[in-house]
């Protein structure tokens, strides 16, 4: 008994240490930069009283870090030792607690200020492939005695055997596919810019609850590439090359890049392929160097009308030289809200152009400039049918109340966003039913690039009825009702919603 017991601590430790390995290896292959043992580490480091890390910090020095990490490693073997041998009395107990297990490292890598939903991943794989490692060992261990019992011992231990070995291999493939990504989140980290965090100015929320946050932080801000692994380049790898229809080739390091200064802007950037009412576009605070004094200094030819930008990914897109060059706020970002940029949004240096739909300006992992003309090149989107230019589109969104909401009759605070960037919004308005357009109230705005909230009180009778609504911009532009579709160079129309009041 003694005996089956042991076996199982081993058939429920090993089974643990296979979900670990996974676990690594899908951080690895998504990029995560992360994985649960590193998140539990975290949660252990943001939990420990600032006293006691220090006198632990002092005890062991620089090991504290590797000795962390040892002791969530030995920690969840444990685990997976009692969760074995609580198989010993009912299969489910042991499972269950693995799946606790998961569960927590999944909320442990969630609660970082830039993990998105895929940081959950490895924990969940983890927990699934540790259930069914158990299952698969528990077999052996438990199969009637019909063969004699050094028979099934032995299976045992080479399916516990397998499993050990199979763990240390993907363990440590899982760690060399992850290395890129936590080097460049250590450089990320590491970077010392003039940053500030810069919170938004006063007068820009309507106060409407359900309206998007005028500023949006960095772990929401929609995200548009198409790398699977997120290029990784580090300021100290990063070189700029700026040539083509030029009098003097530039090239540039990241350190001389950020030497010239930093300018500040908030930007609105959004989406060609956002749909009308849709969530791809964020605002936020950027920092960056202005892109008019580097083309300036490189003497661009009169024959040029555009820059062909390429990412360290080979992704290309083309942006018309004036936007480059007439005194908007177009800059090589290297700081989104007051932080370096997130690695998934372009570290360590993107392009950020108001007024122009991300796929023809915003390129991410910038490497290269080539100074051009729109005749001579495709992107990488116009050759899959989308326009060579993209300006964005006046275009308003409701995002209070939801479509489907029932809400109760009476008052009813209906607002949402409304953009033209590097135009501004001048006016908006609501429709409900057939009835006439309502004009809404807007909030400040610090320049015309960025999105503006606006609001409308709404006199609500009880039934089913239909919200729209459309802005005006400063051109004095009013947004058609008329629907296009996304490609090739933005969707128009008019966001409707169906609500029912109560
Ligand atoms: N290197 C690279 N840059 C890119 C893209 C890309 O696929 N690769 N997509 C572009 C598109 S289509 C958009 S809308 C914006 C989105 O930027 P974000 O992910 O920071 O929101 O990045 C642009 N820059
Ligand atoms: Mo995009």
């Amino acid at each position: 008994m003694a005996h089956t017991r042991s076996l199982a601590a081993l058939a429920g430790a090993v089974s643990a240490a296979g979900g670990l390995a996974a676990a690594e290896v899908v951080s690895g292959v998504l990029g995560l930069g992360g994985s649960p043992v590193l998140a539990i580490g975290e949660r252990v480091i943001a939990v420990t009283p600032g006293r006691v890390a220090e006198a632990a910090i002092s005890a062991v020095g620089t090991a504290d870090k590797p000795l962390l990490v040892t002791g969530t490693v030995l920690g969840a073997l444990a685990l997976g030792a009692v969760a074995g041998v609580l198989t010993l009395r009912s299969f489910t107990l042991g499972a269950l607690l693995l799946a606790a297990m998961g569960g927590l490292a999944a909320w442990a890598g969630l609660q970082s200020a830039d993990s998105g939903p895929a940081d959950a991943l490895p924990a969940g794989t983890a927990a699934v492939l540790a259930v069914g490692l158990l299952a698969w060992l528990h077999g052996v261990l438990t199969r009637p005695p019909s063969e004699t019992v050094d028979a099934s011992r032995r299976a045992f231990l080479v399916r516990a055997g397998l499993v050990g070995a199979g763990a240390v291999v993907l363990a440590a493939g899982g760690r060399l596919l992850g290395a890129g990504r936590r080097a460049v989140e250590e450089a990320r980290r590491a970077v010392a810019l003039p940053l500030r965090a810069v919170g938004p100015p006063a007068g820009v929320g309507v106060g409407v609850k359900g309206v998007a946050r005028w500023q949006t932080p960095n772990d929401v801000f929609y995200r548009i590439d198409t790398a699977l692994a997120i290029p990784e380049v580090t300021p100290a790898d990063w070189r700029l090359r700026i040539h083509g229809l030029v009098e003097r080739e530039i090239e540039i390091g990241y350190d001389e890049l950020v030497g010239r200064g930093l300018v500040e802007a908030w930007i609105t950037l959004c989406c060609v392929s956002n749909e009308v009412g849709g969530p791809l576009i964020s605002n936020a605070h950027w920092s960056g160097v202005p892109i008019a004094d580097l083309l300036a200094e490189a003497g661009v030819d009169p024959a040029a009308d555009a820059v062909l930008q390429t990412s360290a990914d080979g992704w290309t897109c083309g942006t018309p030289l004036p936007a480059l060059t007439d005194g908007r706020a177009a800059m090589l970002a290297v700081g989104m809200n007051g932080e370096p940029l997130p690695v998934e949004h372009g570290f360590p240096v993107r392009m950020v152009v108001p007024g122009l739909f991300g796929f023809v300006s915003a390129t991410k992992w910038l490497v290269d400039l080539e100074v051009t003309r729109f005749a001579d090149f495709r992107a990488y989107w116009t050759e899959r049918g989308w326009s060579a230019e993209g300006p964005v589109k006046t275009q308003s969104r409701i995002d209070a109340p939801r479509r489907g909401d029932r809400v109760k009759a009476g008052q009813v605070a209906v607002g949402g966003i409304a953009w033209a960037q590097h135009t501004g919004i001048d006016r908006v308005e609501i429709r409900v039913d057939d009835g006439e357009w309502m004009p809404a109230r807007l909030a400040s705005v610090p320049n015309v690039d960025t999105w503006r909230q606006w609001a409308v009180a709404w006199d609500a009778e009880p039934g089913d009825h239909t919200i729209a609504c459309r802005a005006t911009d400063s051109d004095g532009y009013t947004q058609t009702g008329k629907r296009a579709d996304v490609v090739p160079d933005g969707a128009t129309g008019w966001h409707t919603i169906d609500v029912t009041v109560e």
